[in-house]
């Protein structure tokens, strides 16, 4: 059987897909509302991709890098941000949403309830919530917390796909152990997405293609070439 590398057909539809990623984000992208309490939620509209994980784990980063802006981690930063869930209308057709990080380690019980209860509301029930992108340290691999977050999804049939971050940082072995990882727990994650993706927003590796997975969540589709496009 040929692989898909050795596959024209194929070859072409991933370069069709990466440059739609691409076109999708270089469009504009803003800051437009955050929540601190469920009852701040804003009303569901737009497709929404949503980014999860523990703190520190690249998440800002990485959305820095996908929409090429500084402004998302600027907003992140503000004070009092970091513990809201934000929302960023992506060319006017998606959300991305920035949830609060999870496992700081001064938090409490009481901080650890915080986060369950308006992450939770926000991800139960969420109509236009497409995909969890939940961002995985690529050294450190799955921890409870991150399983815990997993199993909830899973028991709110929300489709959620894992995403290891800082690859640059990690060894060929500690990546193939964090993805063999994925691979045992599959059976049991039934709203695990079966693609992991490796990601660097230093080296800017696996960007590309999360945004292709962006462009397909909202079903981008960049506007036809025009006659000054094609080459005589
Ligand atoms: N080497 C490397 N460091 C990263 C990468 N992404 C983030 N970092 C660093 O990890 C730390 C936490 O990143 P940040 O994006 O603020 O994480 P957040 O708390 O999940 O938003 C910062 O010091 C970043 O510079 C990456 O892809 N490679
Ligand atoms: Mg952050």
């Amino acid at each position: 059987m040929a692989s898909a590398a050795e596959d024209p057909a194929a070859d072409g539809a991933l370069a069709a897909n990466l440059e739609r990623g691409r076109h999708l984000c270089a469009q504009s992208c803003q800051f437009v509302a955050a929540a601190a309490t469920v009852a701040q939620l804003p009303a569901a509209g737009l497709p929404e991709v949503a980014f999860a994980g523990r703190s520190n784990v690249g998440k800002s980063s990485l959305l820095n890098a996908l929409t090429g802006r500084r402004t998302l981690a600027r907003t992140s930063h503000t004070p009092g941000r970091t513990r809201q869930v934000n929302f960023f209308e992506l060319a006017g057709v998606m959300m991305l949403v920035d949830l609060p990080g999870y496992g700081y380690a001064a938090a409490g019980k009481e901080a650890v309830g915080n986060w369950t209860r308006l992450v939770e509301a926000y991800l139960v029930g969420r109509p236009s919530l497409r995909r969890v992108m939940l961002l995985i340290d690529s050294r450190h691999g799955l921890k409870d917390l991150d399983r815990r977050v997993m199993t909830m999804l899973d028991q709110a049939a929300v489709s959620y796909q894992l995403v290891l971050t800082k690859s640059d940082k990690a060894t060929m072995g500690e990546l193939a152990q964090a993805m063999n990882g994925v691979a045992d727990i599959r059976a049991v994650h039934t709203a695990l997405h079966p693609q992991v993706l490796a990601s660097s927003a230093r080296t800017s590796a696996g960007v590309a293609e999360l945004r292709a997975v962006l462009a397909s969540l909202a079903d981008w589709r960049p506007p036809a070439a025009t006659a000054a496009d094609v080459a005589p």
